[in-house]
């Protein structure tokens, strides 16, 4: 049987406030064209569908119209709650579309009592043990998310640990078993918004280690990191991310986004194949002077810009200038070239209120304040000094 594994969709997310909807609806064509195109047996969303718990319904509209292709094509679908999506939401829409082979796992459940989703295709079977996303507040009491915070990651590391051994209880040798989660695996590669790229381990955040994922599946399908990639020290051989769709923030500006193709078959690891996406506008940053900025920018028309920009001071109006010249640029942010001498700390309780602002605007500018500013900041104060005496 033939999987496709997708995650992290995040449908309905906006840019800086900028709607993405058709490149949504652009890259979510693509994908389940590469289903239809692929023959494939079942379509698997390791969580994250939408990106709020209350999605618009135009972000509604994209998941209907996907589930609606791959409906029409036979493909059965598995949709795994991950910790942006509202679980009681999806327990509504799944108790409708289960009767079209849409199979929602909205919740943790028992492996006999719907933990397991079992597939039949020629003959075949594919057993899915899907665990949804754990929220911490659900694994762990008051008292031990209260307690110091690596015992609490520890311990919520535990609980998981004992909630997967669980869920694999209904594998068969004869099928074909697939784990599906949407959980932070140790160790995995994590996108900061500079672009550069940092490991995040179990100790820092709530998560468990590659051992803890099950060995006799023959694929294990994860989401919930956006960069694809695969996991290293699972005990089966195959386990990966397949990370989202689109590069959904500036630090995913690098990222080849893909879905995995896997062929399974019972008893063997999965054969995975990365297949690259191309819809949907990429990100990308431009840095320099006002004028550098805008000369790169303008030879880049189709991505989401972030520009920033170097300047010596403060210059009013100026990201509004950046973003008439770059419509794309969806973010703007300043560094200053020109910054304040040291100087001999003085208590801020002996500085005047000018002096303060000063001071203030030199941490957070890294210069003094233009004249019309200062101003305009004597004004403000001369009116709020004005109605204190007046109350
Ligand atoms: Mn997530």
């Amino acid at each position: 049987m033939r999987l496709l594994h997708t995650a992290d969709w995040h449908l309905g997310r906006t840019i800086r406030g900028r709607s993405r909807l058709p490149e949504f609806e652009a890259v979510l064509a693509e994908v389940c064209g590469i289903a239809v195109d692929e023959d494939v047996d079942v379509f698997l969303v390791a969580g994250d569908i939408w990106d709020t718990m209350s999605p618009s319904p135009e972000a509604e509209r994209l998941l209907y119209g996907a589930l609606r292709r791959l409906v029409e094509a036979r493909i059965d679908v598995v949709l795994v709650a991950g910790n942006h999506d509202n679980p009681k939401r999806l327990a509504a829409f799944g108790s409708l579309v289960d009767l079209l082979g849409v199979h929602v796992q909205d919740r943790v459940k028992r492996w006999d009592e719907g933990g397991t989703i079992r597939i039949e295709r020629n003959g075949e079977t594919m057993l899915i043990a899907a665990v949804p996303w754990v929220p911490e507040g659900r694994a762990l009491k008051a008292d031990e998310i209260l307690g110091p915070e690596f015992e609490s990651y520890q311990q919520y590391a535990e609980v998981v640990d004992g909630i997967y051994r669980r869920a694999t209880k209904g594998f068969q040798g004869d099928a074909i078993n697939v784990f599906a989660a949407h959980v932070f695996i140790d160790d995995a590669r994590i996108a900061l918004f500079d672009g550069s790229e940092r490991r995040l381990h179990i100790g820092q955040t709530y998560g468990v280690a590659p051992a803890m994922l099950p060995g006799h599946a023959q694929y294990v399908a994860l989401g919930h990191v956006h960069e694809p990639q695969e996991v290293l020290g699972a005990p089966n051989g195959a386990a990966t991310y397949s990370g989202s769709l689109l590069q959904l923030d500036f630090g995913e500006r690098d990222q080849q986004k893909i879905v995995r193709l896997v062929d399974l078959e019972p008893g063997r690891p999965g054969i995975v194949r990365a297949v690259p996406l191309t819809a949907g506008r990429r990100l990308g940053e431009v840095r320099g002077t006002f004028e550098e900025v805008v000369e790169h920018g303008s030879r880049l028309p189709d991505l989401h810009l972030r520009a920033v920009v170097s300047v010596p001071r403060p210059e009013p109006g100026l990201a509004q200038r950046i973003r008439e010249a770059l419509p794309n640029c969806v973010d703007v942010s300043v560094t200053y070239t020109d910054h304040a001498e040291e100087r001999e700390e003085v208590p801020l309780s002996m500085l005047g209120p000018q002096e303060s602002f000063t001071r203030y605007h030199e941490h957070r500018h890294g210069t003094p304040p233009a004249p019309e500013v200062l101003a305009l900041f004597r004004e403000v104060l001369d009116e709020a000094t004005r109605a204190v005496e007046e109350e």
